[in-house]
């Protein structure tokens, strides 16, 4: 067990555990022209902080060295797009062509918060020019051969990464120990989830002695966050009309987005595999922030929506619509729909 007294003790043993991947890695950074640090697709926060940690390890090793981006970056979640912009001026963030006409034999690829292939952007990786650092489950198949840190009790990437930064003593800035310390927030539900050991404590220490802080770190998660409760609210709302029809409501007292109220009816019609009852179709309610009430309509091969829809006056096909409801509430408009949806449950489903 750890404890403060035997701490150095400690953290020299977790640099033991991680040293064979760094010294191969590092070679390797050495032997190539040059290294491009992949993300997973729709990087979230712990996979780019942790890109970032080791664009900062090339740096000392002094070699150029890029990360991949091949998403449209307007569309990545609103603290990643955040801290792209903080550290474009210092790290070489390029897309998918840029990278594509870059790359040679020789170049290395680390991926980071990643192992799974189909979870990344480019195809056809040399695994003798791949290192992989990730807390996912690793499967045998993935990239077999490559050189890979892949540590199920590591709570994050950034975890990993921050072990190899302060393993080289790198001083890392107090904004880098933020970003970092937001990937391990994220990963570790505010390190509150049952994934976190010693390490990740101690890791948060070191973070936290290099200036982290938890309102600069929650900062770049908040909005993740907000909108996975804001969700939440939405679908724990849900009324079971009968075994067929679903129907989740906003708060009252709050206002929601059409993507938020039409993710929650997603999630819900998702969510038929862990429940016994088979849900053929969901209407979310909820009010937007002009006022009027938004419902998003998923319909599926057993029940189609269109009829519903139409009625409701919003426009929609078989299994997805929507409508918008003005000088109504929340309430009024879910009586209506269960009103339309009453003759449809006998004629229509096929349960
Ligand atoms: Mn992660």
């Amino acid at each position: 067990m750890l404890s403060v007294k035997n701490l150095k003790t400690n953290i020299e043993k977790i640099n033991d555990s991680i040293e064979p991947f760094k010294l191969k890695t590092e070679q390797m950074i050495k032997d190539s022209d040059r290294v491009f640090i992949i993300p997973h697709k729709r990087a979230d926060i712990d996979a780019i902080a942790s890109s970032i940690g080791m664009s900062i390890i090339c740096d000392k090793l002094k070699k150029e060295n890029h990360i991949v981006v091949g998403d449209i970056i307007d569309e990545l979640y609103h603290g990643v797009q955040e801290i792209i912009e903080e550290v474009k001026d210092e790290h070489s963030i390029i897309g998918l062509e840029e990278y594509e006409k870059m790359r040679t034999k020789d170049s290395l690829n680390i991926l980071c918060d990643v192992s799974n292939p189909q979870i990344i952007y480019p195809e056809g990786l040399d695994v003798n020019k791949l290192a992989i650092i990730d807390h996912h489950c690793k499967k045998d198949e993935w990239f077999k051969g490559a050189i890979s840190y892949v540590d199920k009790n590591a709570s994050s990437a950034s975890e990993i990464v921050s072990i190899l930064l302060s393993s080289y003593n790198i001083d890392i800035s107090p904004k880098i120990a933020n970003m970092l310390y937001a990937g391990i927030r994220l990963d570790t539900n505010k390190l509150s989830s049952d994934k976190l050991s010693p390490t990740t404590m101690l890791v948060s220490y070191d973070l936290f002695n290099k200036g982290a802080t938890n309102p600069i770190s929650d900062s770049y998660t908040l909005d993740d966050f907000n909108q996975k409760m804001r969700i939440e609210e939405i679908t724990k709302g849900t009324e079971f009309l009968a075994i067929v029809v679903a129907i989740a409501k906003g708060n009252e007292k709050n206002t929601y987005t059409r993507e938020e109220l039409a993710t929650a009816a997603d999630s819900i019609l998702k969510s038929k595999k862990t429940i016994d009852k088979k849900i053929d179709a969901v209407f979310s309610v909820g009010k937007l922030e002009d006022g009027t009430i938004q419902v998003s309509a998923r319909g599926s091969d057993t029940f189609h929506i269109k009829d519903i829809v139409e009625q409701l006056g919003g426009g929609s096909d078989e299994i997805r619509g929507a409508s918008n409801l003005t000088n109504t509430t929340i309430e009024e408009t879910i009586g209506k729909i269960k009103q339309i949806v009453h003759p449809f449950k006998v004629n229509n489903s096929t349960n």
